[in-house]
């Protein structure tokens, strides 16, 4: 994959976080995407997210598939472990990496394509698995890096640019997460900061799978007059289901609302989530609420956005598998090749 390196000039004005790191320590190559791409801005949210919440930047896998979105991970932190997997298998990757070493945070980005398509497989099963991961998918309807054909996200009746509709129905990443059983489901757009910094920041502290669906428009394929995944359809169609805030624990937390005003939800950290009620009957723990909501906006012709859903007590990946806590790199030789009788001793418990 090509890459710029960024010179690495740090602005004296640039706010150092609790690790006395800035903004620029959680950067990554400089990006090779289109001018304008969506993807460029998640990158800059997810870089904002991680320097809010005081990440150790080696102390982070970053993965990905194929695809302008898949490149991403090249683009933020720079000193984190990386792995740019074949199309559409980033998810056993990243089942892999949680196995192999679970106090590493895992970010995984992927594209509509990569993620809807030929890794459709691979995305259920680590949900149902519930692998503990940021799951960021960049979806802009189309296959931006094989020149825009229609995505397995593209609405019915998009318009392609040369003015071809797409007939077949789209698979909504948010209504499949929901209905396979993940336990932290968010859509947001990649034009609103302001939302999807603390989604992220949430996102990351769950402990579990999080999905977090974010539409970001393809300038060059896919930001005309008729697509439904360009920035002006976005804007206009965007749905905020109930806006949310994320405090960490390391921050001092401040009643910012009053009482009644705001449904708070605790993280595993003890980190706040909170949704100001501005959608009264909205309950982000109730998942056949969360699934109605989503289908009776996307019938209204609008894209319903905010931290839809999330389950704080489900048994991820390690609970389900009694996996041992320890990096495996942390295991003596002996533990971990334990030679042949203990072997031959397992495959006659199998019998
Ligand atoms: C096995 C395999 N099949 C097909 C391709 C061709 N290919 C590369 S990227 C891509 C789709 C990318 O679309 P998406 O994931 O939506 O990312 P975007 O470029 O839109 O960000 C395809 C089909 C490939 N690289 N490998
Ligand atoms: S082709 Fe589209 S998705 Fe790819 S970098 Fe350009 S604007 Fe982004």
């Amino acid at each position: 994959m090509t890459s710029i390196a960024k010179p690495p000039v740090r602005h004296p004005a640039l706010h150092p976080n609790a690790l006395g790191l800035t903004r620029r320590d959680y950067e990554g190559a400089m990006s090779t995407l289109c001018a304008g791409c969506g993807h460029d801005s998640v990158t800059a949210a997810i870089v904002q997210a991680c320097h809010e919440l005081d990440v150790v930047p080696h102390r982070v896998a970053k993965l990905s598939g194929i695809g302008c979105s898949s490149k991403t991970t090249a683009y933020f932190l720079r000193q984190a472990h990386g792995f740019n997997s074949v199309h559409g298998r980033m998810p056993a990757v990243a089942t892999g990496v949680s196995a192999a070493n679970r106090e590493l945070a895992i970010i995984g980005v992927s594209g509509d394509g990569d993620s809807l398509s030929i890794g459709l497989g691979q995305l259920c099963h680590a949900i149902r698995r519930n692998v503990r991961m940021l799951y960021v998918l960049e979806n802009n309807g189309v296959y931006g890096l094989t020149k825009g054909q229609f995505s397995a996200s593209a609405d019915v009746g998009s318009k392609a640019k040369r003015g071809e509709q797409n007939r077949q129905k789209p698979i909504d990443p948010v209504l499949l997460a929901l209905t396979l059983g993940a336990t932290f489901v968010a859509r947001s757009f990649s034009g609103d900061k302001a939302q999807l910094v603390p989604i992220l920041k949430a996102a990351m502290r769950h402990e579990g799978f999080a999905l977090v669906d974010v539409i970001s428009p393809c300038v060059t394929f896919n930001d005309h007059e008729g697509s439904t995944k360009s920035y002006a359809s976005t804007r206009e169609r965007q749905h905020e289901v109930a806006p949310v805030d994320f405090v960490p624990i390391t921050h001092e937390i401040r009643a910012s609302y009053a009482p009644g005003e705001a449904l708070t939800v605790p993280m595993h950290d003890g980190s706040l989530v909170r949704f100001r009620k501005l959608a009264e009957d909205y309950d982000p723990t109730d998942r056949d609420a969360a699934y109605a909501t989503v289908k009776r906006v996307h019938e209204q012709g609008e894209v319903a956005t905010g931290l839809l859903y999330l389950e704080e007590d489900a048994a991820d990946m390690h609970a389900l598998n009694h996996t041992i806590a320890a990096p495996l790199y942390d295991l003596p030789f002996e533990t971990l090749c334990p030679g042949s009788a203990a072997l031959e001793e397992l495959m006659r418990e199998l019998e």
